[in-house]
């Protein structure tokens, strides 16, 4: 399918893509008459972000991706003429519809469109922007990118914001008809020290029997959720956290499935130069579906969709057993796509982790580790001669075995980490060659407990 970069090694197999060019955050998930539709904010001219489209594709199962044309591209004019930027799809009274922020003079404001039944041409409405100016009365920064849900006969909208001085906001407003809209209050504001000046993307849902709030947080760049209670129309958190412990991932939209499941994407940003990219001719991917549900503690559960086991291909295990130092599983695998599965019971070890390098170049190496209550994600690679090094962590959850379960998607340039179903750790590397590699797990200062170590190869999702 993607025949321009075929030979790129950095390009990922399982994890969506658009054909080439830059791409960024999700858009209008929907799952409509069968199919799975996600649209995502895409330069087709370049790159690098510029006037931004909106990509589509669709997919029967959620694996596999077919690339559909443009759906929304900017007027000339109007009030989108410098890009349709991200929004959702809503179904009104039958009709496919949706709300976007159209940027045009270095500001955004609401816009709709309706679609064809077959999602592929789009019609925007002539009373664009829907909402013409900010709201009065509220002293704040920016203003795009929408959620937008049904009560009884009313559209409710939350809008993405920050209230100078204070912090991020969601800003809820309704509608009867999703044209004329009023403004309501404030649905939450954060506080600026914690999560940030503005909110990007606002995703606010049922969840079990409490409400989710998810934004992506300017200026520090992570994903904030908030699990909390919905009432008179504002939102009170009750717990919070960080969806994604790196900021490679960003602006998530979720959608619940026919299965009654609360699926997430997010985008991955890239993590190298605009030189880097400009040569490369393409930027982003999207992360894998992504199920939330809550724990028991009120904060939410993150797992990989289930759909993603069928990808897998060529297995390698090893038997139960206790490590004390280095173990080589498996050499010179050549491929670039990856599942690993590793549930680990610490035992007297300082130390325990899995190193996925390159079967001769041992600086070409990412390494994932667990140190006292630390999970360490660590990857280098030679760049033009150079070494390059970067390192995450993030704190894992106290655990009265300390054991913990690593579920490691490596795609390309991709790493998406899913450790004990409550945290996630996204990154990107870049090797300097196409992917050989070795495996090992180590130990050190004592024995781990191995339950278990599988390791799958993976399947194309591009027919
Ligand atoms: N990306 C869109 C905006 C959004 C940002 C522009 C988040 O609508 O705020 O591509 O990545």
């Amino acid at each position: 399918m993607i025949h321009k970069h075929i030979n790129d090694h950095h390009r990922t197999t399982y994890h969506f893509q658009s054909p080439t060019n830059w791409m960024n955050d999700p858009n209008g998930l929907v799952q409509w008459k069968g199919n799975y539709h996600l649209f995502y904010q895409y330069h087709p001219e370049g790159p690098l972000f510029g006037k931004i489209h909106w990509g589509h594709a669709i997919s029967h199962d959620l694996l596999h991706w077919t690339h559909l044309p443009i759906a929304l591209s900017p007027t000339p004019g109007s009030p989108d003429e410098d890009g349709c930027w991200s929004g959702c799809l809503v179904i009104n009274k039958g009709i496919p519809t949706l709300i976007y922020s159209g940027n045009a003079h270095g500001r955004q404001l609401p816009c709709l469109a309706t679609g064809s039944d077959d999602l592929l041409t789009w019609q925007k409405h002539t009373s664009n922007p829907v909402i013409q100016a900010w709201p009065e009365g509220l002293d704040i920064v920016e203003f795009r990118d929408h959620c937008v849900w049904q009560e009884g006969d009313m559209w409710y909208q939350v809008i993405g914001s920050g209230i100078k001085g204070i912090g991020g906001a969601a800003l809820l407003y309704r509608s009867p008809d999703l044209i004329s809209w009023e403004y309501v209050q404030p649905l939450c504001v954060g506080n600026k020290a914690e999560t940030g000046t503005m909110w990007e993307c606002p995703d606010f849902f049922p969840l079990g029997t409490k409400y989710v709030l998810i934004v992506s947080s300017i200026p520090d760049g992570h994903v904030y959720y908030f699990v909390g209670s919905y009432q008179d129309l504002a939102f009170l958190p009750e717990t919070w956290g960080l969806l994604d412990t790196s900021t490679h991932f960003y602006a998530p939209q979720s959608i619940r499935d026919d299965q009654g499941r609360r699926l997430l994407f997010g985008w991955l940003r890239e993590g190298r130069s605009d030189q880097e990219i400009q040569t490369a001719g393409w930027a982003g991917a999207m992360s894998l579906p992504r199920i939330l549900s809550l724990t028991t503690d009120g904060h939410l559960k993150i797992e990989p969709a289930p759909e993603i086991q069928q990808l897998h291909r060529q297995y390698y295990t090893i038997p139960s057993q206790e490590i004390s130092d280095n173990k080589t599983v498996v050499t010179d695998l050549s491929t670039n796509a990856l599942e690993i599965l590793l549930d680990v019971d610490t035992g007297t070890a300082s130390a325990w982790g899995i190193s996925i390098q390159d079967s001769s170049y041992s600086k070409e190496i990412v390494k994932i580790s667990v140190y006292k209550s630390q999970l360490i994600s660590e990857h280098s690679s030679l760049n033009a001669g150079l070494e390059l090094y970067e390192k995450e962590q993030c704190e894992l959850l106290p655990n009265k075995e300390n054991r913990h379960r690593l579920q490691i998607f490596l795609d390309g340039s991709v790493l998406e980490l899913f450790i004990d179903e409550r945290m996630c750790l996204t990154e990107r590397f870049y090797l300097s060659r196409p992917h050989q590699l070795a495996i090992s797990i180590f130990a050190s200062a004592g024995k781990a407990h191995i339950h278990t170590l599988d390791i799958w190869e993976m399947n194309s999702i591009w027919s």
